[in-house]
């Protein structure tokens, strides 16, 4: 379709994407087959159908159960390639790439190995396609700040090859603000700050991780639309919100698409951004969540130009390096 073409050829930036959320249950038998490791499905098929979640935690729980077919240096590096040659497929020109190490150093895996394989795949994607990318360590908030602490003094080593620091896993039961020395120590160490929040929880998470934390992007958000004056804060101090439709259709935070809150979010000024999240498991990449975001609530090509625009201009990108997107 005509919009379909417009999409794909409009640059874009994917700003929420957790790598290990790329896994195509073709990979995942793949790998399990080659590192021996035994899952609870017997084909692609089987995976396939066990896609079928009810909220976060239920979606969680197969998504970590998955990573444990990552074990070498080289399976991190062919999971993160294959999802840059998704991005590029959709029109995607840069990304920053959520990794969370604890999934793997928690099941022995070194985090030079594991770390190193995905920016191995970064920098294999940059030199088949062109296209730059830059990693954000997240912390699995369900561990407790104690253990992001020592995931952060972890990967010290790796520090200059990082961006940022997030925050992400099971939102409702474990609030931002209880992860303010975290921050504060990750700021210290020059990282740019983002965090899940207003996913599953209530807009007062949006507001925390905004006032405690002082991130400076909130990925999903949406449930600041509860809040009408954060909401005009939102708009007032652009912030930029990484959205992810159909994520939030598959794991029931949104009844349906037509009624997402992204339009009216857009409409009251505040920069939102539409990314994939974890398109192995939620139905689409980077493109499908343009287009049927797009299709659901009547977005216009000027509005789906803007919304990619504010990818670029809410990137951990320095103004020159802006400047070559826009
Ligand atoms: C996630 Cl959809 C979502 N929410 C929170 N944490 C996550 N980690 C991977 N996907
Ligand atoms: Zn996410």
């Amino acid at each position: 379709s005509t919009l379909a073409r417009f999409i794909r050829g409009l640059p874009k930036a994917e700003l929420h994407i957790h790598i290990e959320g790329s896994l195509e249950p073709e990979l995942m038998f793949r790998l399990a087959t080659k590192n021996g490791v035994t899952l609870p499905y017997r084909s692609v098929e089987e995976v396939r159908q066990a896609y079928n979640f009810d909220s976060l935690q239920s979606f969680l729980d197969l998504y970590y159960m998955a990573a444990g077919v990552l074990l070498h240096r080289a399976d991190f590096a062919a999971l993160t390639e294959a999802y840059f040659d998704r991005l590029v497929a959709d029109g995607g020109v840069y990304a920053e790439i959520f990794f969370d190490p604890q999934t793997h150093t928690d099941r022995g895996i070194a985090l030079g190995e594991a770390l190193g394989g995905v920016l191995d795949g970064m920098a294999r994607a940059e030199a088949r396609h062109g296209i730059k990318s830059k990693v954000i360590l997240c912390c699995l908030r369900h561990l407790g700040e104690a253990e992001g602490l020592r995931m952060l003094a972890e990967a010290e080593p790796f520090l200059d090859r990082v961006v940022g620091l997030g925050l992400d896993s099971s939102e409702r039961d474990f609030p931002p603000a209880d992860f303010k020395r975290l921050y504060d120590a990750a700021r210290a160490k020059g990282l740019r700050l983002v965090a899940h929040a207003g996913e599953e929880g209530p807009a007062a998470f949006v507001r925390d991780a905004l006032d405690v934390l002082k991130v400076e992007r909130i990925d999903h958000g949406i449930r600041a639309i509860d809040d009408p004056a954060l909401v005009a804060r939102l708009a007032r101090a652009g912030t930029t919100l990484t959205v992810c439709p159909l994520s939030n259709v598959r794991l029931c935070t949104v009844n349906s698409l037509s009624d997402h809150p992204l339009r009216r979010l857009h409409e009251a000024g505040v920069k939102v951004t539409i990314n994939s999240d974890d398109p192995a498991y939620f139905g689409g990449y980077l493109h499908e969540n343009y287009l049927q975001t797009a299709q659901a609530l009547n977005l216009t090509e000027p509005e789906l130009a803007e919304i990619a625009g504010n990818s670029f201009r809410g990137a951990f990108l320095t103004d020159d390096e802006k400047a070559g997107y826009l």
